[in-house]
């Protein structure tokens, strides 16, 4: 069972949701081209730039940026409001649904470094509201890169066939353990730092583990282009794809949208926004209507990462309305170059 690059796919520009929901019933998840406005994306490139080079941790994400420096909640929530997102979400979710603002997460991942990439699991972090769905249970995750991710040389999103797992490909004694937790190491990390990945010779031990995997289970590791996204179920067993050849690093985001559902003492505590017909409200608490709010200035304090004159940007922007997704990703790539992040 090979390692595929052929996802179902469909174009944001002309959405068939009851296409995308057969595809996500099959397969688990589907890729939806042309999603973003790539001017969004960019901002979001620069706000992981900032914020992971400040970081001396070398942890492979942000866990809450609620409140974080240069992060604008109402453009967040705007963006998805103007994308096909809301149509795709409404017709799974049989009606409103709910987009979490804790479950969001900035990623990073580079094969440079043996310990960044998120290691395999499956999502379900919101199963304490999906479980109290009103008209559907289904939990989703929407994962978007923030560099082209068409090429070889950059880590992008592995993902398993629906209802297959890597259990029962390794054997126990293959696992490592930190601090006594033991784990397999293409496992997503129990603990954040993790010493059973910092071993002489653990990122060519990854390599073969993930080829091993790649025979005996169907994988998917799409190419996304800036712009595109994955979307897929709570349950599809899914993390970086890498490999120690890589030379690029990756920034992505992902967050997660559940059905509209009851309040108990057990989901009182999120937050999120609910997607209705009628606007974009704050959940629990049904209180105001987001409007969209323009971008603040970047606090003093961070410097500014360097970026694409405006005027660049703008002919990216026109040439992605006409130009194929080859000629749109070389000119991703190169768009990118100047952000280029060192492997230490
Ligand atoms: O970005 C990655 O490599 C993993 C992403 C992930 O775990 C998610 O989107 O839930
Ligand atoms: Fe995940």
């Amino acid at each position: 069972m090979p390692l595929t690059l052929d996802s179902p796919r469909f174009s944001a520009r002309d959405v068939d949701a009851a296409a995308i929901e057969d595809a996500i019933d099959r397969v688990g998840h589907v890729v939806i081209d042309d999603l973003w406005d790539v001017f969004f994306l960019l901002k979001l490139h620069d706000f992981a730039a900032r914020h992971f080079q400040s970081e001396q941790t070398g942890s492979t994400h942000l866990p809450d940026v609620r409140g974080m420096a240069g992060w604008d909640e109402n453009e967040f929530f705007d963006r998805i409001r103007k994308s096909s997102l809301p149509g795709v979400l409404r017709h799974m979710q049989r009606g409103d649904f709910v987009v979490s603002e804790s479950e969001r997460v900035i990623r990073r991942a580079n094969a440079a470094v043996t310990t960044l990439f998120s290691g395999l699991h499956a999502d379900g972090q919101l199963r304490c509201c999906s479980d109290e769905g009103i008209r559907s249970k289904r939990e989703f995750t929407i994962w978007t890169p923030l560099v082209d991710c068409t090429g070889e040389d950059t880590p992008r999103l592995l993902l398993l066939h629906r209802d297959q797992h890597f259990y029962g490909v390794f054997s126990t004694d293959e696992q490592i353990s930190d601090e006594g937790i033991p784990y397999f190491p293409l496992q997503l990390r129990p603990v954040l730092h993790s010493k059973g990945l910092q071993a002489d010779g653990a990122a060519q031990q990854l390599d073969r583990m993930f080829e091993r995997l790649y025979d005996a289970r169907q994988c998917y590791a799409p190419h996304v282009p800036l712009g595109s996204a994955v979307l897929f179920e709570h349950n599809i067993v899914h993390g970086s794809y890498r490999h120690s050849g890589m030379t690029r690093p990756r920034y992505s985001m992902d967050f997660r949208a559940v059905g509209e559902y009851r309040l108990t003492d057990n989901n009182r505590h999120i937050q999120g926004r609910q997607f209705s017909p009628k606007g974009i409200f704050s959940f629990p608490s049904i209180t105001s209507v987001v409007e969209p709010s323009p971008v603040p200035e970047p606090a003093a304090a961070v410097p500014a990462p360097r970026r694409p004159p405006l005027a660049t940007r703008a002919l990216y922007q026109l040439a992605l309305l006409t130009l194929p997704v080859s000629v749109r990703s070389a000119m991703s790539r190169w768009l990118r170059r100047p952000q280029r992040v060192s492997a230490s």
